[in-house]
């Protein structure tokens, strides 16, 4: 018996914090998950959810074969019936209407994959509309276009360089239960812990009292939505008090004086009524963090997914520049991952918002995508260019997204819907056809979205652990097939052929790319090179083998390719954060653009913000909660059982006021929407806000989820204003929605 036993290795596909696991199994029995205490970045560490890939495996609900809806009713198909419906029901729509005709929204889970990765952005190429959505525009595109305006890409985003910061001030964020956002670092609570263990301190600034808050040096209070002012007032402070500190970016930056006068009028005193944060605190950290040997100020969803995301952002990055902490360690650095491509700067195109506008509400397109928070708009709203089709990637809108209710009534009314899941959830319970990709455990995995957020530069690569299934299809074919149908190659194409076309043309790029490893050399010979490989482990062979480290096809021998990386299952620590400056820069002028002019509509409409009073109306906010993954992991006993989780945190001065018991139903109402939630009177919230968990409400009809089902919980984005939108990223506020509460 012990015999059969073996052990293998996994990065966890789940969050962001990218864990190693240990997977113990009995032939193709999964027997036990536990943290990889030999992983290069994790050291063993895992959440409640490393270990449930054992659960997802084994959920009766969870879709193992192709399904199709016929007059309501769903039945399973095989995959060459279910392309053959694709085919011919997508192809009448473009050809009637257009490639606008059909509507593409991506889900969180297609950066935790391969295959999203890597095949993702051709098949939207292929499908040529401009109506594509994702999981962004709900959470972190303010980050990408700031940084697109700061310096140059919207993937140039500074992370905290946790490990040898002495001061983190960490604004809407909060990992003891997210394990982090935008800085990929297993085990952040130790991380936050070794902080204040080398002497330094960290500083949380929430609405609530959460984990984070209280395992913090300080906690501060801090109004919905208002961060933006009050990092405003931070950068007056330090002109005020003469603490600007360039350092080493003395000459690499532009608009000095222009952050100057912007900060004028946002004095600590200015924005002390509207966050609730004194002037003298405001002061006092100031002061620390100038005075603080390496420092670094970190937001995350509460500062993105408010009204002034994209300013509020922008602030996070020029305090960190203003102090001298951006671009040296201990402050904010950018990470230099094994696949990426080496910059180019300084200098280059910079980045344009806008290229496009949205149909109905005119909303600018950013970074190739429109505002999700415009869906159900699109949809509903007749015209040319109305989306009458949908394909989903791994995304949940209808419960993700603002105003689900509005979007779950459009979805019912679209002509066809395919939807690449796992499930039959809120949303693909509206599809026509559903094509299930197989399991984490069975697809091999590298972290394409994640080194590229690192707070350490690592690199991991793990083979499937379980053989693939004889009746699944990979999810990479399943798009390269996708891709293949909407180019109008019909229904029957191989994905392998798909495949050699796509890594083509990524491998005669670089061979005509000045300064490439490969530069000059012939495709085939590289193309013969990576074989016997196809497929994802391909692509990124070629990807590591051309990459900062790689061994350039023969140019250093000791550099990385997939072999070397199998050769080490537990990763390979490649050291860390470095110095990114000034090639990182691909702004226009090759300089840090601190005032950029698309963001002055943006300050001015922050200006206007300073004068105004509180109307005395009650906030709502969201919350993560550990056991919890957005919507999709509810179907696991394990993380969902005990005691019911979405509940409205209430202050006891609020629920005295209004009232409400602990543990008695609430009536939350918003513009657009209202919930009934059970009650938990906290002190842990502001007075004034009022916090519920999303992701919730699994109780519409068509759904097959039935532990889920057993405690639905509600859907708090049945709240969230689709109207209410930060405008230069198209990102919808879910945090900082004015209600009212009471008794229901
Ligand atoms: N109110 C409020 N709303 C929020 C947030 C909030 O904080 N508050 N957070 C926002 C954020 S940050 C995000 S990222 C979004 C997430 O929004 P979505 O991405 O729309 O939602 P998820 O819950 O992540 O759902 C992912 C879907 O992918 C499926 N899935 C899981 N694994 C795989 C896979 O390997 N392949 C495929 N093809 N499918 C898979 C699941 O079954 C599920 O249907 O929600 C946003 N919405
Ligand atoms: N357990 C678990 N882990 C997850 C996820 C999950 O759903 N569950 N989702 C994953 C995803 S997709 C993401 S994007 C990350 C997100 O990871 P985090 O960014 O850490 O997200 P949250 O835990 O939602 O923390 C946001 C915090 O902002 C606070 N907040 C709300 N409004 C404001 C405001 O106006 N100002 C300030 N300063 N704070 C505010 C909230 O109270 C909350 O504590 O987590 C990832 N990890
Ligand atoms: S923290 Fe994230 S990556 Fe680590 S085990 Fe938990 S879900 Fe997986
Ligand atoms: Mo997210």
């Amino acid at each position: 018996m012990d015999d059969e036993r073996r052990v293998a290795y996994r990065t966890c596909p789940l969050c962001e914090a990218t864990c190693g696991l240990e997977i113990t199994l009995d032939g193709d029995e999964v027997v036990r998950i536990r943290g990889d205490r030999d992983d290069v970045f994790s050291y063993g560490f895992i959440c409640p959810k490393g270990s449930t890939l054992k659960q997802l495996e084994a959920d009766p609900d969870r879709l193992r074969a192709p399904q199709m809806k016929a007059d309501g009713t769903w039945k399973t198909v095989s995959w060459d019936e279910a392309f053959a419906e694709v085919d011919r029901r997508l192809m009448a729509i473009i050809e009637t209407h257009g490639r606008d005709a059909v509507g593409l929204f991506l889900g969180n889970p297609n950066v935790h994959t391969m295959a999203g990765g890597l095949y993702l952005k051709p098949f939207a190429r292929a499908l040529g509309s401009r109506n594509v959505f994702s999981a962004s525009t709900v959470d972190q595109m303010p980050k990408h276009v700031s940084s697109a305006l700061l310096f140059g890409h919207p993937q140039s985003i500074p992370v905290p360089d946790l490990d040898r910061t002495d001061y983190l001030l960490m604004l809407g964020a909060d990992p003891w239960e997210s394990n982090g956002s935008l800085a990929t670092a297993p085990d952040f609570p130790g991380r936050l812990h070794a902080i204040q263990e080398r002497g330094g301190r960290f500083v949380v600034v929430d609405p609530r009292r959460s984990r984070t808050a209280q395992e913090a040096d300080e906690h501060l209070f801090i109004r919905p939505g208002t961060d933006a002012l009050w990092l405003m007032a931070i950068i007056n402070e330090l002109f005020a008090e003469g603490l600007v500190s360039l350092g080493h970016l003395d000459g690499a930056i532009s608009g000095l004086d222009d952050v100057a006068l912007t900060a004028d009028p946002y004095t600590p005193e200015a924005v002390a009524g509207i966050t609730g944060i004194p002037a003298t605190t405001t002061r006092r950290i100031t002061a620390e963090l100038a005075a603080a040997p390496t420092a670094v100020v970190y937001g995350r969803m509460g500062t993105t997914t408010v009204e002034f995301g994209t300013v509020g952002s922008w602030a996070v990055d020029v305090l960190n520049v203003l102090t001298g902490n951006l671009d040296r360690p201990g402050g904010a650095m950018l990470p230099l991952a094994a696949h990426s491509r080496r910059r180019s700067g300084p200098g280059g195109r910079g980045f344009q918002l806008g290229r496009w506008t949205s149909r109905v509400r005119e909303l600018p397109e950013v970074w190739g995508e429109l505002p999700a928070a415009t869906l159900a708009d699109e949809i509903t709203t007749e015209g040319p260019g109305q989306i009458r089709a949908m394909v989903t990637v791994a995304g949940n809108p209808v419960s993700s997204t603002p105003n689900t209710g509005r979007l779950d009534e459009a979805m019912a009314g679209l002509e066809f819907m395919v939807s690449v899941d796992l499930y039959r959830n809120e949303t693909t319970r509206h599809a026509d056809v559903i094509l299930p990709p197989p399991t984490p455990l069975t697809r091999g995995h590298y972290d394409f979205a994640f080194y590229n957020l690192s707070v350490h530069n690592v690199a991991n690569y793990s083979p499937p652990v379980l053989p693939m299934p004889s009746e699944a299809m990979d999810e990479w074919q399943i798009l390269a097939k996708l891709g293949a149908i909407v180019m109008g190659y019909g229904p029957t194409v191989e994905p392998a052929v798909v495949d050699d076309q796509l890594i083509r043309m990524d491998i005669e790029r670089e061979t005509g790319r000045s300064g490439s490893a490969i530069e000059g050399r012939s495709v085939d010979e590289v193309m013969a090179a990576l074989e016997p490989a196809t497929g994802p482990e391909r692509w990124l062979d070629f990807k590591l083998r051309t990459g900062p480290y790689g061994e350039g096809f023969g140019a250093d021998p000791d550099g990385l390719s997939l072999a070397k990386l199998e050769a080490h299952p537990h990763g390979i620590d490649l050291g860390p954060l470095t110095p990114a400056l000034p090639e990182i820069l691909t702004t226009p002028s090759g300089t840090i653009e601190l005032a950029p002019e698309p963001l002055r509509g943006e300050f001015a409409r922050l200006a206007d913000a300073l004068g105004r009073t509180g109307n005395g109306s009650m906030t709502l906010v969201g919350r993560r909660q550990l056991r919890s993954n957005n919507s999709w992991m509810h179907n696991l006993e394990v993380l969902v059982k005990g005691k019911e989780r979405c509940t409205l945190q209430v202050h006891p001065d609020d629920a005295g006021r209004l009232k409400i018991a602990d543990g008695e139903q609430a009536r939350v109402t918003s513009r657009v929407g209202s919930v009934e939630a059970p009650v938990e009177v906290t002190a842990d919230v502001m007075p004034g806000v009022v916090s519920l968990p999303h992701g919730w409400g699994h109780d519409l009809e068509g759904m097959q989820m039935a532990v889920a089902a057993q405690r639905p919980g509600v859907n708090s984005n049945r709240l969230a204003d689709h109207e209410a939108v930060d405008p230069l990223s198209g990102t919808a506020v879910l945090n900082g929605i004015p209600v009212t509460v009471e008794p229901a």
